[in-house]
């Protein structure tokens, strides 16, 4: 059955860090999040026996500094140790974060875990009941930043199935995380199957040959890192991809909740707000399907028109902590723990309804016309966003960040669209006196 085989597509670890959590949760939980990053990989290797895989790929930032601490290398070589009992090879690229140069390994290294090359690009045979199955090509980052495309030294024959490392942020004119378009890659002659690692979201680029993917991040670290991770499994037959599933492995989701205060349901003060919020939390359903997940870190975004948004835009940091802290006293959930870590007001006074408004003066439809434009051209929103001046970055990816800049995204961008409609509105009704 060596025409058969199996394997876990992983990468960014980022073995080291820990869940960023708000607030002062219980020791537990406490402990949950500065051991979920070493777990998500103890999860990875147990996945890896019980589907009886024939190797996995970590493609890159194994380790989130390349100061690498004793923990992290003996609890990572600990892992490959079991998995060489059960004819696991492990084959790894070093990516940015724990780059290659200057960096040493504190344990020795069992015989199943290959780490390639960052002087070089490297070339495994995978061998299965005495046969190539498989080939496996990669290089490791030797600094924090590889403007080389070394994918183009990605030479290989025809003859078995092909897999390509790379660590790189997939953008054309990115000098950091090696310059390459997806056209690039599928330039790259006789490759099956692209395992991507830096992006920590989880993404299928191309379904077909070559496979092309990012397998994301195993378990999210904060709110940027949304949402259920994991990792790649993939079975190959006869040279073509048979089977690819996500398999999840974070026990812990980052999630960020919405709740919109309904004209019809009456928030009058905190006790009113907290019954709102406590009733949407504990209706949260373990959608992750994960026996072992263990709960949600939320942050809030509550929308509407309320009485209370006065009090809610006058409220001192102090109160917003008790408060916050009064919602993770109240929130009761059996199945699961539920943090709230942080919550954004976007609500606004109580009015009129916004279309008897528009019956009563004209210029609310024009503002309903203009505020359309913007919110649906491009080329308005870029023009907007520009008047906002060059302290604003869009947001592409995390690992971009400026620090003196205010990274925004879509989202972001028709947030605040929003809160100056409503601030129009607010201003045009006091000026127009409409009552
Ligand atoms: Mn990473």
């Amino acid at each position: 059955m060596s025409e058969t085989f199996r394997f876990i597509h992983a990468s960014d670890l980022h073995l080291g860090s820990f869940l960023n959590i708000n607030g002062k949760p219980q020791e537990k939980l406490q402990d949950l999040c500065k051991d979920a990053v070493y777990d998500g990989f103890k999860r990875i290797c147990l996945r890896a026996i019980s589907l009886k895989v024939d190797f996995i790929l970590i493609c890159g930032d194994v380790y989130d500094s390349h100061l690498r601490s004793v923990r992290g290398n003996k609890i990572f070589i600990d892992q490959c140790i079991i998995l060489s009992e059960k004819n696991i090879n492990v084959y790894v690229i070093y990516g940015n974060h724990d780059v290659a140069c200057g960096a040493e390994e504190l344990f020795d290294l069992p015989p199943n875990l290959h780490i390639i090359s960052s002087e070089k690009t490297e070339i495994f045979e995978v061998y299965k009941e005495d046969k190539v199955i498989a080939k496996i090509i990669g290089k490791s980052y030797k600094h924090r930043s590889e403007k080389e495309k070394s994918y183009e030294n990605y030479l290989l024959d025809n003859d078995v199935f092909n897999i390509a490392m790379l660590h790189t942020a997939l953008e054309g004119d990115n000098k950091n995380y090696i310059p390459c378009t997806v056209s690039d890659l599928k330039a790259v002659a006789n490759i099956d199957y692209w395992a991507l690692g830096h992006i920590h979201k989880k993404s299928i680029i191309n379904d077909t040959k070559p496979i092309i993917a990012f397998s994301g991040i195993p378990q999210g670290r904060d709110m940027g890192e949304q949402g259920a991770c994991g990792v790649y499994y993939v079975e190959v037959c006869k040279k073509e991809v048979v089977n690819m599933e996500f398999l999840p492995i974070s026990t812990v989701v980052y999630k960020k909740v919405e709740i919109i205060i309904a004209d019809d349901k009456k928030v009058q003060n905190y006790s009113d707000l907290l019954l709102v919020i406590n009733d949407e939390l504990s209706s949260l359903s373990n959608e992750e399907l994960l026996d072992d997940f263990k709960g949600y870190i939320i942050r809030l975004v509550i929308r509407g028109r309320t009485d209370m948004h006065n009090k809610i835009t006058h409220m001192t940091e102090e109160d917003y902590k008790e408060f916050l802290g009064n919602i993770n006293e109240e929130i009761s959930s059996e199945k699961h723990f539920i943090w709230v870590d942080s919550i954004i007001f976007r609500t606004s006074i109580p009015m009129q309804n916004f279309e008897e408004l528009k019956s009563q003066n004209p210029i609310f439809k024009d503002l309903e016309e203009v505020i359309g434009l913007y919110t649906t051209d491009s080329e308005l929103k870029n023009e907007l966003v520009k008047n906002w001046g060059v302290i604003w970055k869009k947001q592409i990816f995390t690992e971009n960040i400026e620090a003196d800049k205010f990274d925004f995204d879509e989202e972001m961008i028709s947030d605040i669209i929003s809160q100056a409609r409503e601030l129009l509105i607010e201003k045009l009704v006091e000026v127009l006196e409409i009552t």
